[in-house]
């Protein structure tokens, strides 16, 4: 019914989209409700070069949040809340005045470069994992931070609090600072065993503990649509939910797992490849597969990793949109399809792949290096980024497998990424297990779990869960028969071995 929609705003690096949630009466008349999710807005997250530094364009992000909003009313639903969660990491800082200082850098910025080694020399790379629990990702807050500080920004002088992003547009939404657990474990500033900002770091760092906001649950209400804001917008003053603001944190908590130890992978602009956990893994293992153990949602954590994903081929169609060559997603696939199978491979995560000017020669180069064929025409050059990525699921998942344990059944597949099927193909083939794949809006709809319980109109997460299950059906894709792809695996391996990766 109406009187109990919400409204998720999911915003990742590539875009950001406001879908619409009520709990509906089956269609065949079951007592059971099923979630009828509605998109109600859409728009592209483009980065702008200031200079020599990257930024996100956070006054449109702002702007978009709220024609959102307003959209929902004005088509007729009444929300009671809405909720924002974004890629991770990112944050804007706030001066004593509650204004925003500067515009929030994007995390591919490169003032990030040789940081980790840097801020590890100085403080321990052992020390930094087993109080973080993360993977050294170049451009975790951490290295932000202290790159600024290295700089000597005179905007850390005058900053009284950070803001990550799903929270510092709630606080332009109803004035209110609130820090979110999931999103603050992604800054590598969170001691993940003693569940606090880890003040001795951050103060060894030269940054103002008093900064960072004492972090609250995913479920918890932050505050109203300030008046300010109802009266712009000419609608009511709705409630904010700090959902599990980090956007793979919810979309996890709408895989539809049926066991209690699943892997999955969160198919987006990074392939975030992992499991849940009750506790941290804080292992020395888990330090050399270089692996992450983030805060999620329910008193979980994750162990996973992230790999480059499908940014390496956003890349090669930017640049092929501005040679005027119009291909959509469906095409490439397309192409590659017709192309002759395991010609070449990439290491997805050789850190060449962050933020390089050219993907396409990137990736051409790597090849010449490699000793490899070199992919010229579109169909290959799809192909074999597609290709590297189910191997390096395969790599990934049987390293997780060794940190846990435990072996897995098949890989659950969320998000944006699984509308490519022949990456879900491939990657059950690479895999030899089963792929489940669903649903696409992973991330909204774990979003609006997390606010239908915070409003009281789920009980529990596995009332959530079901109701996921019943509502969008999954895509099986099990391994074809006698493929190639277990034989290739080693052909992959023998070009990619030695390659820089992240850590
Ligand atoms: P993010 O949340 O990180 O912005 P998404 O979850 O929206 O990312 O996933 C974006 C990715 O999904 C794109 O990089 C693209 O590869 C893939 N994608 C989107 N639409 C399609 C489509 N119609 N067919 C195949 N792949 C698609
Ligand atoms: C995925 C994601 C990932 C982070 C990256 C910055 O959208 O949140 O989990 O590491 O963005």
């Amino acid at each position: 019914s109406h009187s109990s929609a919400v409204l998720a705003f999911d915003m990742g690096a590539s875009s950001g989209r406001a879908l619409l949630g009520e709990i509906a009466a089956s269609p065949d008349g079951g007592s059971q409700g099923i979630l009828k999710i509605t998109e109600i807005h859409r728009f592209a997250n483009v980065p702008v070069q200031f200079g020599e530094h990257m930024h996100w364009n956070t006054p449109m992000l702002l702007q978009e949040v709220k024609n959102g909003i307003r959209k929902a009313f004005q088509a007729g639903y009444a929300p009671v809340s809405y909720g924002i969660d974004s890629w991770g990491v990112d944050y804007g800082l706030i001066d004593r005045n509650g204004e925003l200082i500067g515009i929030p850098y994007h995390y591919r910025d490169p003032r990030t470069e040789g940081m980790v080694e840097e801020t590890c020399s100085q403080v321990g790379r052992e020390r930094l994992f087993q109080e973080s629990g993360l993977q050294f990702m170049p451009f975790n807050t951490i290295f932000q931070l202290n790159a600024m500080r290295k700089a000597s920004s005179p905007m850390l002088d005058i900053a009284d609090a950070l803001l990550l992003t799903p929270d510092l547009i709630n606080y332009f939404l109803t004035g209110v600072k609130a820090c979110e657990f999931t999103m603050a474990t992604t800054t590598q500033l969170y001691h993940v065993r003693q569940r606090k900002w880890n003040e001795p770091l951050i103060e060894e760092l030269g940054l103002n503990p008093s900064m960072f906001i004492e972090p609250v649950e995913p479920g918890k209400w932050i505050g109203n649509l300030s008046g300010s804001t109802a009266k712009e917008l000419g609608v009511p003053p709705i409630r904010a939910i700090a959902v599990a603001s980090h956007d793979t944190e919810s979309a996890v908590v709408a895989v539809p797992a049926s066991s209690p130890s699943f892997a999955y992978l969160v198919c987006g602009t990074w392939s975030l490849l992992g499991t849940e956990m009750k506790e941290p893994l804080i292992h020395p293992d888990v330090l050399k597969e270089d692996f992450s153990n983030e805060g999620g949602a329910f008193d979980t954590f994750q162990l996973l990793k992230n790999i480059m994903g499908l940014w390496i081929l956003q890349e090669c169609k930017r640049q092929w949109d501005q040679q005027g060559l119009d291909y959509g997603y469906g095409d490439l696939v397309r192409l590659a399809e017709e192309e002759e199978a395991f010609r070449s491979f990439i290491q997805p995560d050789d850190l060449r792949f962050m933020n390089p000017a050219d993907m396409i020669s990137e990736i051409q180069t790597y090849c010449r290096e490699t000793g490899q064929p070199v992919p010229e025409s579109t169909g290959a050059m799809v192909r074999c980024i597609l290709e590297s990525l189910a191997f390096r699921y395969r790599e990934v998942l049987e390293s997780m497998e060794r940190l846990t344990g435990i072996r897995y059944e098949g890989l659950h597949m969320v998000g944006g990424g699984i509308q490519n099927e022949l990456l879900c193909r491939f990657t059950a083939n690479a895999l030899g297990r089963t792929v489940w794949a669903g649903p696409v809006e992973a991330s909204a709809i774990g979003n609006m779990l997390v606010q239908f319980i915070a409003n009281g109109a789920l009980a529990s997460r596995e009332e959530g869960i079901e109701l996921v299950k019943r509502s969008f059906p999954l895509a099986v894709y099990d391994p074809e028969a006698d493929s190639e792809w277990n034989a290739m695996f080693s052909k992959y391996q023998a070009a990619t071995r030695e390659r820089q990766v992240s850590g």
